[in-house]
């Protein structure tokens, strides 16, 4: 039977769907639609099917995410949309499919089928302790009541049958969290690479450890880019990092470097056996490459202010922008996905480009995010999100930080021409997964005045002891 141990595959999947930005994308997760109509989460009992308000409430939570969907992907230049839903039957798909039918949109059904009891219990305890409908239950509690909520789905779970039923639709099976996956007519580039990223995406816990380089003789110069070597600091943070790892007892790690000299020089250091990677490389700055930023307001006045003015779409002449940087991280990311615990030892840019990816932050900050010398990240990716925590390695460095300028030089003045690379922002703004409630007062409320209406649904204080809670409802249905 299915559980909703999708939801970090997902997560990860529409962060690095957004990240590499090859589509823009939006995530439509019903559940977040029912804790907006539901305020109050009160146990399994909501999810009983016979629970009818409830169920009331359900699918018009549905139908109001639909119309998002299709607001979104109609008018905003949305180009995939995930419709995230334990919506397990054949009726609800079939609701799904024509609305997709109706709007000329493909479908592609991901579906999470999981029958081991042990996988079960892991990924209560991983995925839905830190969920939001369990905002302060303890670990007991949250186990039992899931487990109730899984028999709950279990009645009337009817799961895609790729052998007769379902055999014309396009879809994926991930079975027992990645043991097997079943892949049906795939149609295209987008669902040819969506399997891609769920058949290497895996939800083991691990860490990722990110650092710079030590510092180099060009840090210690303040010259962008080039191949130099440590600097005596440099090679002091070195030592210091194999300490770092011998304290840690990071013994089954890997660790990665770029091919620059200045990477390579600090992983020798380690004793340990490490990967160079070329796509590791930090940006490539073209014609200001072993410059300084004021030899480049010099000699590139222009190119200067352009690079302020867009710091992640700027492409250095003849070299990289972030946003080429990004695309060409791909490889590294899908890598750390698959891995266990890894070390990279990076650049200031690269290292700023998978932080933004594991921290979900957009191309607005992604140029701008502080990643100083001698200091490690911890990475460690959880359902919901990735904690950090952050190691300073006691061994002083130069500041390489360039902050945010403050857009005061162009007072009055017309913008300078900005060249644009090909086009693609990163992530719009409105990425956060939160219903949008067009239906809901806003300015698509004309357009769309047939669309439903997420129900307001309100409880009443349940007195001590009283197993369900008192549902009333408004429901404005046109069923
Ligand atoms: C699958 O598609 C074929 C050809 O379009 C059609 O004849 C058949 O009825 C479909 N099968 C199902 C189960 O929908
Ligand atoms: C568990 C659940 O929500 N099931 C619903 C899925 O959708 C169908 C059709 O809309 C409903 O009838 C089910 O109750």
């Amino acid at each position: 039977f299915k559980l909703e141990l999708k939801h970090s595959r997902i997560n990860r999947i529409h962060l690095l769907c957004s990240f590499i930005n090859f589509k823009f994308l939006f995530f439509f997760n019903l559940g977040v639609y029912r804790r907006k109509a539901v305020r109050a989460y009160k146990s399994y009992d909501f999810f009983k099917h016979d629970n009818e308000e409830a169920m009331k409430i359900r699918k018009q939570c549905a139908l109001v995410a639909l119309q998002d969907v299709k607001a979104y992907l109609n008018d905003e230049g949305g180009q995939i949309a995930v419709f995230d839903a334990t919506n397990t039957t054949r009726e609800r798909r079939e609701l799904i499919l024509n609305f997709a039918n109706d709007n000329a949109y493909k479908v592609f059904f991901v579906e999470s089928l999981c029958d081991d009891p042990d996988v079960i219990a892991e990924n209560i305890m991983e995925v839905k302790v830190s969920s939001p409908d369990y905002p302060e239950s303890g670990s007991d509690s949250v186990m039992e009541d899931f487990l109730k909520r899984i028999e709950c789905y279990k009645v009337t779970y009817q799961p895609l049958d790729p052998d007769d039923h379902d055999k014309n639709l396009s879809l994926i099976q991930v079975i027992n969290v990645g043991r097997r996956f079943l892949v049906n007519r795939v149609q295209d580039y987008i669902q040819s690479k969506i399997v891609y990223y769920l058949m290497n995406i895996h939800v083991h816990s691990h860490s990722i450890y990110i650092c710079r380089h030590g510092e180099s003789l060009h840090n210690v110069e303040g010259l962008l880019g080039g191949d130099s070597e440590l600097s005596e600091r440099g090679k002091q943070f070195a030592a210091a990092l194999r300490g770092f790892i011998e304290e840690h007892k990071l013994s089954d790690l890997k660790v990665w470097t770029s091919q620059l000299r200045r990477t390579i020089q600090t992983a020798e250091e380690l004793g340990v056996h490490y990967e160079q990677w070329k796509i590791l490389n930090e940006i490539d700055a073209g014609v200001c490459e072993e410059m300084s930023y004021k030899m480049i307001e010099e000699k590139y006045p222009k190119e200067f202010v352009m690079r302020d003015q867009n710091k992640y779409l700027y492409r250095y002449p003849g070299g990289e922008s972030y946003q080429d940087l990004v695309q060409r991280l791909e490889p590294v990311i899908m890598e750390l996905e698959r891995q266990g615990n890894v070390l990279v030892i990076c650049h200031q840019a690269v290292m700023r480009c998978l932080l933004a990816y594991f921290l979900d932050k957009g191309a607005d900050d992604l140029p701008y995010l502080k990643c100083p010398l001698h200091t490690v990240l911890k990475l460690t990716p959880v359902a919901y999100g990735c904690n950090v925590d952050k190691f300073d390695l006691g061994v002083e460095a130069v500041n390489t930080h360039r902050d945010r300028p403050l857009v005061s030089s162009t007072d009055g003045m017309p913008p300078p021409f900005l060249r644009r690379n090909s086009f693609t922002p990163l992530s719009s703004q409105d990425q956060i997964k939160r219903p949008r409630l067009y239906s809901v007062g806003s300015q698509f409320n004309a357009r769309t005045s047939h669309a439903p209406v997420l129900p307001s649904m309100h409880f009443s204080e349940a007195p001590e002891g009283v197993d369900s809670p008192q549902i009333k409802v408004s429901v404005n249905t046109e069923e």
